[in-house]
Parts: structure tokens; C-alpha cells; sequence
């Protein structure tokens, strides 16, 4: 049985009900087949996401972790490629705490990319009718803060961990009061996540096939 991690994050700001927590409460209700889901909900703070990773991936070691959180104003699922070396020192956290520098590790490599090769899961999601696309900023807030952290300490822990962070678009419950930006409603947010989550899982496998048998070597028998 495989091991995933899935994380979400509180609200913050304007955002009063934050999807990513919402779908993150639904999956753990409902059984991933072959898989053992560990979630954990973070509130948007540095201070709490800060140093969690390494605790998290050394307590349950996942094979995969898949991250989310919301960007209001996006139409599709962002499928992030990488966490950045940067911080917003304007940028108040849910505890009214800002990053002091515009870095997140003055010591740390510039950013981070996802072991993960994208395109055929955004193909898959466009096939599914799901608008997603490949980004390769997930900003200079919380959820950049966290992917950060997450690629690093699974680059310094030297593990096989997949990792990759799903942007969300608000949905109905998002924001409260009107708000002009697109919806797209939980229930197709729920079923995307599962199947990202599902791929990744099935994508590693198939990655340990491909090292176990490189194509120049014998075909298997
Ligand atoms: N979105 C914010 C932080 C938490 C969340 O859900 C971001 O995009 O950084």
C-alpha cells in the first residue's frame, strides 16, 4: 500500500473558507484505492509551516505529497513546477507575522523543482475536460513558502518522495460576499484532486518500472 501526504491551508485575508482545507476533510473521509492518506491542515503562517516538513516526511516517509491551496482569480488548476527562493516582507500572515527578508533561506538553492514531468497530467486533465495548465510561480506567499520547504527538505532528506503543489480556483465558498473572479464548483475541485492524487501514485510507479528497466536494456520478460 502506497503512503500519501495531502496538505491544505486555513483562511487568510478575504479568503473566509478556504477550499484547499475543505477537499483535504473530504478525501480523508473517502478511502483512495491501494493508498493510506495522511492529511494535515495548515494555517497560513509562517511560523507553523516552517520547519513541518521535515517532521511530517521523517514521521510517514509518503511516497507522494500532493499540496494545495487557492489562488482567487484563477480560472484553471495550476500545477506548480517549482518553489522559489522568495518571500514577500509586505505580506501579513493569518498571525499578523511577516517573512523578514525577501528570501526564504538566505543559505538555500534559488528554487526547487518537482520530480514530476507535468505535461501528460495537464493532458490528462484536458482530456477529462478540466482546465489546467503548467505554472512555473506559485507566488510569493504561503503556498510558495510551503512548496519551498517541502522540495528542499526532500532534496536534503535524499528521498524518492513526489512532490508537487495543485493551485486551486476559488469555488462557491471561497470568498464571502460577491466577489468577480471565477468558480469552479467543490465538487469538480474534490474529484480533480483525487484524480491528481491518483496519477501520482500510478506516475511513480511507473517511473521505478522505467529506472528498473532502462530502455536500452533487455526487455523484461
Ligand atoms: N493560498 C495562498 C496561501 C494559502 C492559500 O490557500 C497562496 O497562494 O500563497
Amino acid at each position: 500500500m502506497k503512503r500519501a501526504l495531502l496538505t491544505g491551508f486555513g483562511p487568510f485575508g478575504t479568503v473566509t473558507d478556504n477550499p484547499s482545507q475543505r477537499i483535504v476533510e473530504a478525501l480523508n473521509q473517502t478511502p483512495i484505492e491501494r493508498c493510506q492518506l495522511i492529511t494535515e491542515v495548515f494555517p497560513v503562517s509562517y511560523h507553523h509551516v516552517r520547519g513541518a516538513f521535515p517532521a511530517l516526511l521523517a514521521e510517514y516517509s509518503p511516497d507522494v505529497v500532493l499540496m494545495l491551496g487557492v489562488a482567487v482569480g484563477e480560472s484553471r488548476f495550476r500545477l506548480e513546477q517549482m518553489g522559489h527562493n522568495r518571500a514577500d516582507p509586505c505580506a501579513s500572515d493569518c498571525e499578523g507575522r511577516r517573512w523578514k527578508t525577501s528570501v526564504i533561506d538566505l543559505a538555500g538553492a534559488d528554487f526547487y523543482l518537482t520530480g514530476l514531468v507535468l505535461a501528460p497530467l495537464r493532458d490528462a486533465l484536458r482530456e477529462r475536460g478540466i482546465a489546467a495548465c503548467i505554472s512555473d510561480s506559485p507566488g510569493s506567499y504561503l503556498c510558495n513558502f510551503a512548496y519551498y520547504h517541502a522540495l528542499q527538505a526532500i532534496a536534503n532528506m535524499r528521498m524518492t518522495t513526489e512532490c508537487l503543489f495543485l493551485h486551486l480556483p476559488a469555488d462557491e465558498r471561497t470568498v464571502s460576499g460577491s466577489g468577480d473572479h471565477p468558480i469552479v464548483p467543490f465538487h469538480q475541485q474534490v474529484e480533480t484532486t483525487r484524480f491528481v492524487l491518483q496519477w501520482m501514485l500510478t506516475a511513480q510507479r511507473d517511473r521505478f518500472q522505467k529506472e528498473d528497466f532502462p530502455h536500452n536494456a533487455p526487455a523484461p520478460r
